[in-house]
């Protein structure tokens, strides 16, 4: 555990003051009405709206303000009074808003109207739902549907998500990338392979049950602040946690409650992390190798001294395979090895595995560190195997829990938003609607970028998110975008992935989650699933932005009517009409998980959908859990080089994805600006470089391919040697498409081979 490094400077804790102060300043930007503050009241509250930033779970007795400060940003964002109009539009081409930063771009406020992209003037114009709606109909109708891919990021409801995925499959194909591609598909394909199912298998009890955590990769003060309530709670239980991150990440150090007036008031904070390792990027299979290293040789001193297990040998030999094959591998790793890849000293190392050993139950969770490197599925196999070693899967008080990102992207997957048709209950739709649905693979959200360069690819529908700005490869990938023939997109605000169009290009603007969404049938509610599998149902309030907005359903509903021929049972009007149509069909199609649906859907805490790994039934491929022998001991896809980095592309706290909020990463003491790279001291000693020094990082991939962001102002930082930090999405430039994890495709955002460019 090194001291803090005293070139950066911190206001303190996560929470606490501070995070007062970073609300306050989003609402003097956003200026919204006393009523929408009064909106943050209902926040993550039974029969209130369900928070549109993170995924992480909403309990079932609430406190009062159940929300933290981004939660809180991620509102006053979409209710902001800014509004970005067909007269604001027609001020500014688009060729000057590509120039435009991020933040700027939102920072135009709501989108009002439906807009048409006109070429000839270079500037979105007005159009009309009607001419909206029939133009994508006419167009999809004259493509293969097979060329067409169906983006999704992950916010949409499931009621949304059911219907836009059954119109892809009546339509004709299965390209469904979603955001969780880039993001926690490691996890939907790791997870399924070695335990039989793709989500994890915690439930918010299990926190008060535990006795030790362990965080791999996964930024809570930022990304999931709420999740510090319950883990505020184990540590005053007595709860041990661990972190591995190659960061100091505030949030995990201490918290402060900023809904406790006596912690705000006096110097208390609780000390989060037992044991903090500044693991290398890329460094964890490596470092949990050491764990099982330790946890092996104490379970055999444990017996050949008191004839007692540190390992559960009934759970291994019940339910698991693999053992022995892992044994024989993780004994002839040497410890010289393990602290080279993983940069962690054996002492340290030693230390977090006898907390794991003395604990009778650990939760594992983890993010972006894991999952988002070339062998992220070595991770989460190398998790697994530690995790299987005593037991810790499928008890109360135990399990693995990846951390969601964006607020229903696992909910997404579950009602069949996905490229792969055996995950989707293909043959049920097939009886319920009457339509064969295709049944090969479709495009995973690499495929598409690969098609799109390709010119295989001629129509891109996004619901929601920024895919041409959140995807790897950018200055390759705009170029081919613009040689689409369709591109649609439906948002809540402008951001760069609208100003890269196709020939024909919509941006047909959506009412958000907090606004009141009013139908035929009267206002009606939609519903989403967290991280821990709890369906939620969430009902929007507040006036809608603009009269002209349609709902995420009502988008789809029309621009499925337009392109599909007749058919009776794909009721779009009557589901447009009535939400809860939806979800009886959604019922239909998933009976086991969605029974009593809609009597369920205000369920305080939400309806659990169950998991097969928690009740240890493996729906694996033998049947049991699997130990896996890990095939590398880094995760990152390149060999060490002279001046040769691992870049980790990082949020600040003051972003959501693409969404720039502001410029003050207060919990690391970055404020003012988002051009930076962090570097160790020692390493920008050894470079030559000077604080403030100005370079660019360019590609080191090795395939010869010239990629290289300009304008960073270097930052010593306390990262491990040899890694380097700096923001997405202005990184991406550097990340080539190619550069994924091998099973999953998921990006490997976390430990991109970059060199300084003086
Ligand atoms: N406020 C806010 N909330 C968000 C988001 C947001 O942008 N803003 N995004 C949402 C989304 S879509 C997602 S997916 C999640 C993302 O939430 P996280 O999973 O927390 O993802 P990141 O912020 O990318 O950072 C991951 C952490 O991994 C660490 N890390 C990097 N490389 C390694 C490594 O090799 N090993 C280990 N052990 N650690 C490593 C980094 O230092 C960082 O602390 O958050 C969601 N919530
Ligand atoms: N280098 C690098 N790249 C990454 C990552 C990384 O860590 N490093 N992270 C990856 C991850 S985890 C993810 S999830 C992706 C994120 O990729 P996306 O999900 O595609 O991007 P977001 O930035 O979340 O999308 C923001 C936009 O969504 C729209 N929006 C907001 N609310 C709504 C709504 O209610 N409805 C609709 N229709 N639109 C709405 C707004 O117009 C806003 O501009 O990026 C990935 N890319
Ligand atoms: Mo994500």
């Amino acid at each position: 555990m090194g001291d803090e490094d005293d070139t950066v400077h911190y206001d303190g804790t996560e929470g606490g003051w501070g995070s007062i102060k970073g609300m306050a300043e989003i609402a003097w930007r956003e200026k919204p009405t006393p009523a929408v503050l009064n909106t943050l009241r209902r926040q993550n509250k039974v029969k209130g709206f369900m928070c549109v930033s993170c995924a992480w779970t909403k309990p079932a007795h609430p406190h009062a303000a159940e929300f933290c400060e981004n939660g809180a940003k991620a509102t006053l964002w979409e209710l902001t009074s800014r509004r970005c109009t067909p007269e604001v539009l027609a001020r500014h081409k688009v060729g000057e808003l590509r120039t435009w930063k991020d933040h700027d771009l939102e920072q135009l406020g709501r989108l009002t109207h439906p807009m048409r992209f006109d070429r000839a003037s270079d500037r979105y114009v007005p159009c009309s739902w009607e001419e909206a709606f029939e133009a994508i109909g006419r167009e999809l109708k004259a493509i293969d549907p097979r060329a067409a891919v169906f983006y999704s990021s992950g916010r949409a409801s499931l009621e949304t998500s059911y219907l836009y995925a059954l119109f892809a499959r009546a339509y004709g194909h299965n390209n469904l990338p979603d955001s969780s591609n880039m993001c926690h598909e490691t996890t939907s394909v790791a997870l399924k392979k070695l335990i039989g199912s793709p989500v994890g298998t915690c439930v918010l009890a299990d926190f008060d049950l535990c006795d030790a955590i362990f965080f791999f990769g996964q930024n809570t003060g930022s990304n999931s602040p709420r999740l510090l309530h319950p883990l505020q709670e184990a540590v005053k239980r007595g709860v041990k946690i661990v972190t591995f991150n190659p960061i100091r990440e505030k949030g995990l150090e201490v918290f402060k409650n900023p809904q406790s007036p006596t912690e705000m008031l006096t110097p208390k904070a609780t000390q989060i992390s037992t044991l903090y390792l500044q693991v290398k990027a890329g460094g964890d299979i490596a470092a949990i190798t050491g764990l099982i290293k330790h946890v092996l040789a104490e379970e055999e001193r444990k017996w050949r001294e008191e004839q007692r297990h540190v390992l559960d040998i009934d759970f291994i030999e019940q339910h698991c395979t693999g053992f022995e094959a892992l044994k024989a591998h993780v004994e002839a790793t040497g410890w010289e090895e393990i602290e080279r890849e993983s940069g962690l000293a054996r002492a340290d190392l030693r230390q977090a595995a006898q907390i794991y050993i003395d604990a009778p139950r650990s939760i594992a969770m983890y993010g972006m560190g894991l999952t988002q490197h070339v062998h992220g599925f070595e991770n989460l196999a190398a998790l697994t195997n530690l995790w299987l070693l005593k037991g810790n899967i499928g008890r109360d008080g135990t399990g693995i829990s990846p951390v969601r990102g964006h607020s229903n992207v696992q909910g997404q997957r579950t009602v069949g938003i996905s490229e792969k048709p055996e995950l989707v209950p293909l043959d049920r739709i097939a009886r319920q609607y009457g339509f064969d649905p295709p049944r090969e693979e479709g495009m995973n959200t690499v495929k598409a970028c690969e098609k799109i360069l390709s010119g295989e690819v001629k129509a891109f529908i996004g619901l929601g998110g920024n895919f041409v700005r959140a995807i790897p490869e950018r200055e390759k990938m705009e170029a081919a975008w613009q040689r689409l023939r369709l591109t649609v997109q439906i948002a809540t605000k402008l951001n760069r992935s609208h100003l890269i169009n196709g020939e024909i290009a919509y941006l047909l603007p959506c009412l958000g989650r907090s606004e009141e969404d009013m139908q035929a049938s009267g206002p009606q509610a939609v519903t989403m699933e967290d991280s821990l599998s709890c369906i939620h149902g969430s009902l929007g309030k507040n006036k809608p932005a603009s009269d002209h907005l349609k709902s995420e359903v009502a988008i789809v509903a029309g621009m499925a009517k337009a392109t599909l021929p007749p058919n009776p049972k794909l009721e779009w009007d009557a589901w447009t009409a009535d939400y809860a149509r939806i979800r009886d069909r959604i019922e239909e199609s998933y009976p086991d998980q969605f029974h009593d649906f809609n009597d369920r859907v205000f369920t305080p805490g939400g309806f659990y959908r169950g998991n097969s790994a928690r009740e240890r039934i493996w729906k694996t491929e033998s049947g049991k859990a699997q130990f896996t022998v890990p095939k590398t001991m880094s995760s990152v896809g390149f060999e060490p080089a002279v001046g040769r980095y691992r870049l980790v592309t990082l949020r600040s706290n003051d972003q959501f994805n693409t969404t720039i909020y502001g410029y003050s990463d207060r919990l690391r003491g970055i404020e003012g600006t988002r051009d930076v790279v962090l570097m160790n001291p020692e390493d920008m000693g050894a470079a030559g470089l000077r604080e403030g020094q100005v370079v660019s990082l360019a590609s080191d991939a090795g395939d010869g391919v010239h990629r290289q962001v300009d304008g960073l102002a270097v930052t010593p930082f306390l990262l491990p040697r040899g890694c380097l930090g700096a923001y997405y999405p202005e990184m991406n430039p550097l990340v080539p498409l190619w550069y994924h994890d091998e099973q999953s495709k998921t990006p490997a955002a976390k430990g991109v081979p970059v060199r300084i460019v003086i």
